[in-house]
């Protein structure tokens, strides 16, 4: 029991009285607290204080084990050391405060001596000395601007419907954030599910600190030498995300709510009639029988089988979604099982919680209980028979009306029972790993795909997520890309915005704008609310129909660099759309708006996300060179110019030295390709490195080595390709490879001009050809590609190389 003189005094851990050396480690005692630091790599070390007698398991974000034997350690009468190859944590005797140095001593981090750690009843603290200039970034689905020095957020995952582009806090909660600190980075992901508040210095110049209403102080402090590798770190520490199927990369139809039947058929004929890829169809909450999950409305959709079966043939996979809330109605089977099993939510008196949601009063399957997670998992047999590919896990924050879920509701939390104080933002996530366990279990080999609203750390190993109810409007649309950049400095690699705008009508140039953001975004959805106007790529006029038109051919156009892309982002953990905080950390320019906004798709492409309204922009080119992506015009970095940008023509640009892959487009990723792979070369300094990879899409046969995938290097002083020997054993869809080669300039004979030597293989050559305008109508200025020759070979089933001069 805390003395009532506590209560309200602030209490820190007080001077060390005792500590023990582990393997992983030290433990011990403070005056007032138990600690540990303990060592998970040499760039990841783990800080918990308790003021119990032991530390409350947090059981969800983190996969990751200590490690033994990676430190050296120190002690000294006032002083302990702890020391990795990446870093040393020093902690005071008297007063347990922590600092965190590079090998060198270089200060990355370090408490406030006076109140680094404390405790205010029962909320827990951690004040971390604000450094001169520094700035912070990450902290997940967070709005406001790249860097958040000056700014606090809560993490309390809300539903927050036609949120405002300050709003705080979103749907998704992921506590970790990454420090910029003269000319140095470091990363702290606490670990502390309760409601927790991160300030970056906001109403105060001394610190910047997080703090959580209750449980223990536990953290997890990085250290590497780039931003990159330290999402890396946490990405280890807490999963990354196994290959989406390729159909999930496809442009993605979704309202709220397309019904009945026929309506939905209707859609996908006039996809394909009018020739606009397309590879998934959303069923809303509309398909149900009010609004009762796991059922179809018998009026509106009698035979889903048949209805699913028909977007099938047409190249249509179908997502639904799901809602936790479990209508209470005696004739409702869901309802009676959960009940029967103990399966929903509580009170202490173990009467089940009821909130009022989309059927009336409902009841919530506790999703931190392993057997509900398993019911549910089970119950997605429903749909999997009835040909349903995907699921998408809204309201899951858990949103009832009211907002306001009472906070004495008993959760099982793996056996740890704990209330909804602390249960909360880890519900979402759970919703969608049951959700993916399930998806698992009945697709028979098939990849899962789930989109889930909600989430907490860790959420990227189980599901794609999107930013909720935003709103159709220019400012929304930008606030969409810095939420998604911000996800993916945050180890959520597969997100995207309803393309459009959910609530409120889009015009047309906004929508023209979007969808073109869109063809860059990882996850590319359109979706808009129940009465709002018509949102599909045609519903605009001629115009922005053949804008929509052109830039989702384009994405389907990129798909072999786009999933080699996601492919990449599995075994690293780091995003597909890279805010570019992550490679020119520390070039100032990148924070300031709207170059916040910016970023490297598939690091390849720098996107400059712009206002439907602005012909002209200004673009942050960083260091190095670049091409404009319609007309390979180069241009160089490291400078701030003005470029136009008529709404066909969103800004892009590809770095220097790129090697990007391309396919015909086809109507569906299920549609074969005419099996030419093309490459596009563009000149820079050094070896372009390209990783090629194909499986077949679909299955998890990749797992066992069912993949093509080998490197393609472009050595730039030599003139020489190398197509690296393939790895795996899936065939290629591939027969030919057309390579064209951009910005090798008209007198630079060297390229084209003579073809010296192949081995193995004939060629053709072609000069001058472009073939990457995705936009035949020829009506623009930047419609030229002079500059480009071109190449074509056989695939070459085996090592290659090309010398060219
Ligand atoms: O299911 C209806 C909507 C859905 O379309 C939207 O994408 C979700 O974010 N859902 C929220 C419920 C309430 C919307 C007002």
């Amino acid at each position: 029991m805390i003395p009532v003189t506590q209560q309200h005094t602030i209490i820190s851990p007080g001077p060390i009285r005792n500590w023990e050396v582990t393997p992983y480690g030290i433990t011990g005692h403070t005056e007032d607290a138990i600690f540990a630091i303990q060592v998970y790599a040499d760039h990841t070390i783990r800080v918990q204080v308790s003021r119990h007698e032991a530390f409350s398991p947090n059981p969800y974000a983190v996969i990751a084990k200590p490690v033994s034997g990676l430190f050296e350690f120190r002690s000294s009468p006032d002083i302990l050391w702890l020391s990795t190859k990446k870093m040393t944590v020093t902690i005071s005797r008297e007063c347990f405060s922590l600092s965190f140095a590079t090998p060198q001593g270089k200060v990355l981090c370090e408490d406030d001596p006076a109140i680094g750690i404390n405790w205010l009843g029962t909320e827990v603290s951690c004040y971390k000395k604000l450094q001169p200039w520094e700035k912070f970034i990450g902290l997940g689905e967070k709005t406001g601007g790249l860097n958040r020095w000056g700014k606090a957020y809560t993490n309390w995952n809300t539903d927050s419907f036609g949120y405002g582009i300050d709003a705080d806090p979103l749907y998704l909660s992921v506590p970790f954030y990454i420090g910029l600190n003269g000319g140095k980075a470091y990363g702290i992901f606490f670990d502390n599910p309760h409601k927790s508040v991160f300030n970056f210095g906001a109403s105060n110049n001394r610190f910047s600190y997080f703090s959580a209403e209750d449980g223990d102080l536990d953290y997890y402090f990085f250290h590497e030498d780039s931003v990159a590798s330290i999402i890396q770190a946490y990405t280890q520490l807490t999963g990354r995300m196994e290959m989406p199927p390729l159909w999930s990369l496809g442009y993605q139809q979704c309202r709220y709510s397309y019904y009945p039947d026929r309506e939905v058929l209707r859609l996908a004929e006039t996809f394909r009639e009018k020739e606009i890829p397309a590879d998934v169809i959303y069923l809303d909450i509309h398909h149900m029988e009010k609004y009762k999950v796991f059922t179809f409305d018998g009026k509106t959709f009698p035979d889903p089988a048949a209805m699913i079966k028909s977007l099938k043939e047409r190249g249509f996979k179908v997502v639904v979604i799901l809602d936790p809330g479990i209508k209470n109605d005696p004739n409702y089977a869901p309802y009676l099982e959960g009940i029967e099993q103990g399966l929903f939510i509580r009170y202490p008196d173990q009467v089940p919680y009821e909130g009022h949601v989309w059927p009336g009063w409902c009841a919530f399957p506790d999703f931190t209980n392993p057997a509900a997670r398993a019911w549910w998992a089970n119950k997605l047999s429903f749909y999997s028979s009835l040909g349903v590919d995907g699921f998408w896990t809204d309201m899951n924050e858990p949103a009832t009306w009211g907002q306001h879920m009472p906070n004495i509701i008993e959760f099982h939390f793996e056996g740890e029972q704990c209330s909804h104080r602390k249960a909360r933002n880890i519900y979402g996530m759970q919703m969608a790993r049951s959700t993916r366990e399930g998806s698992l279990q009945h697709a028979d080999n098939k990849r899962p795909f789930v989109l889930s609203r909600s989430g907490y750390a860790g959420i990227q190993r189980d599901a794609a997520v999107w930013t909720g109810d935003n709103v159709a409007s220019d400012e929304h649309m930008l606030a969409g890309i810095r939420l998604v950049n911000s996800l993916g400095l945050s180890g959520v690699s597969f997100s995207g915005f309803d393309v459009g705008g959910f609530a409120g009508n889009t015009n047309p140039k906004l929508f023209a704008r979007w969808i073109s953001l869109g063809a860059f975004s990882p996850l590319f959805r359109a979706h808009s609310m129940i009465n709002s106007n018509d949102s599909e790529p045609w519903s605009f006029g001629e115009e922005v129909e053949e804008i929509a038109k052109n830039y989702i051919r384009l994405r389907y156009k990129l798909l072999p660099t786009i999933y080699a892309a996601f492919y990449k982002s599995c075994s690293s953990g780091l995003p597909v759309a890279k805010s570019l905080a992550i490679d020119y950390a520390f070039d100032d320019r990148v924070f300031q708006g709207p170059f916040d906004n910016q970023y490297l798709f598939c690091d390849k492409f720098l996107v400059v996300p712009v206002e439907s309204f602005r012909p002209v922009t200004k673009v942050f080119l960083p260091e190095g060179k670049w091409y404009y992506l319609f007309n390979s015009q180069p241009v160089d970095g490291n400078q701030v110019c003005y470029w136009e940008c008529p709404l066909s023509y969103l800004p892009v640009f590809v770095k220097a030295g790129s090697i990007v892959a391309l396919q015909e487009p086809v109507n569906h990723t299920g549609e074969a390709h005419d099996g030419i792979l093309h490459l596009h070369v563009y000149h820079g300094s050094g070896t372009s490195n390209h990783l090629h990879y194909e499986d077949d899409g679909s299955t998890l046969d990749y797992r066992n080595n069912a993949y093509f995938k080998r490197n393609l290097l472009f050595d730039h002083s030599h003139k020489v390709l190398i197509f690296e020997e393939s790895r795996g054993n899936y065939k290629s869809k591939f027969h030919t490879v057309k390579i064209y080669f951009h910005g090798f300039g008209e007198n630079q004979a060297s390229v084209g001009e003579v073809m010296k030597k192949l081995e193995k293989e004939d060629v053709s050559f072609l000069d001058r050809i472009s073939d990457f305008d995705p936009f035949p109508d020829n009506r623009h200025p930047y419609h030229q590609c002079e500059d480009t020759r071109t190449l074509t070979i056989p695939h070459p089933p085996a090592k290659l190389t090309i010398t060219l001069h």
